[in-house]
């Protein structure tokens, strides 16, 4: 199945895959959620459905989990490469300072 949606199966919207976007599509399965918030007004099964046969289930949460274990998935598709991305595999878009370990770390001066 090929997607035209280069986000989809990307539950929650944070450009990368993990078994969180895995995670959501089980929670829409067993009605624990009625879709996704990062997804509001979208079908979750427009969203999600991996297998491509139109409804949500089990094996379409396993091949997003699989996608996310970096296993090779050709349903799910390879999200965009960038900013967004590599903001997401680091994390957070804030670096983050430690003050206190940034002062650990200074070293002393020299002594001429
Ligand atoms: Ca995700």
């Amino acid at each position: 199945m090929t997607r035209s949606n280069p986000s989809a199966c990307d539950t929650d919207g944070n450009q990368i895959y993990t078994a969180i976007d895995s995670f959501f599509v089980a929670r829409v399965v067993v009605r624990a959620d009625s879709g996704f918030d990062f997804h509001d007004h979208v079908d979750p099964v427009i969203v999600a459905h991996a297998t491509g046969d139109g409804t949500l289930s089990g094996f379409d949460a396993s091949k997003i989990a699989r996608k996310a274990a970096l296993l090779d998935e050709p349903d799910v598709p390879d999200l965009p490469a960038g900013i967004l991305a590599a903001l997401a595999a680091a994390g957070s878009a804030d670096p983050g300072v430690d003050i206190l370990d940034a002062l650990n770390n200074q070293q002393a001066p020299s002594q001429a």
